[in-house]
């Protein structure tokens, strides 16, 4: 079985609906099991900032599709929770980025794991490491809490919630 992270980001309408709904879709999928999802953050946008607070969160699933397919999987999710790609690192009812597959760097056209811009966000790092603080980032082999200083810069806890509650 394969272990992934991924992250879960929604800045538009009922944000915790949709971050709710898109664990619950992958979930339900038969390939895909969600073992853990993190508190829920607040954050300040990255990128463009001229848009709402998003709501972020990371969850670690098991699953018996390759990265290509996982990646099909997430952008059909958004798809059906009516994400519409009109402005770059715009506004979007939710977006989830695949985060770490196993211990793979992995690099093709439409993808490239571990994501490129993980170590900037702390969007990504503070949850990520919440559920994960042991995680190693698979090309310098060292933990993420080493590999950047996170910063807690615009990332506030909104919500404690358990894997419970999403499924
Ligand atoms: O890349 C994910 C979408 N996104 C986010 C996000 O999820 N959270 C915050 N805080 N800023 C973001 N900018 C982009 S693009």
């Amino acid at each position: 079985m394969n272990v992934a992270y991924l992250s879960i980001g929604s800045n538009i309408g009922d944000r915790l609906s949709y971050l709710k709904e898109a664990v619950r879709i992958l979930n339900a999928d038969d390939d895909i099991s969600v073992s853990a999802v993190s508190s829920i953050y607040e954050t300040a946008p990255v990128g463009f900032t001229e848009q709402a607070d998003f709501l972020n969160i990371v969850c670690r699933i098991e699953t018996k599709l390759d990265a290509s397919s996982l990646l099909a999987v997430c952008q059909d999710i958004e798809k059906e929770l009516g994400r519409v790609r009109e402005v770059r690192w715009g506004p979007r009812t939710v977006d989830l980025d695949i985060l770490l597959y196993n211990n793979e760097n992995i690099e093709m056209k439409n993808l490239t794991i571990p994501h490129p811009r993980m170590q900037e966000r702390a969007f990504v790092l503070i949850p990520l490491l919440e559920i994960a603080p042991m995680v190693i980032h698979p090309v310098s082999k060292k933990p993420f809490s080493e590999e950047a200083a996170v910063h807690d810069d615009g990332v506030s806890l909104w919500k404690k919630v358990g894997v419970e509650q999403f499924i």
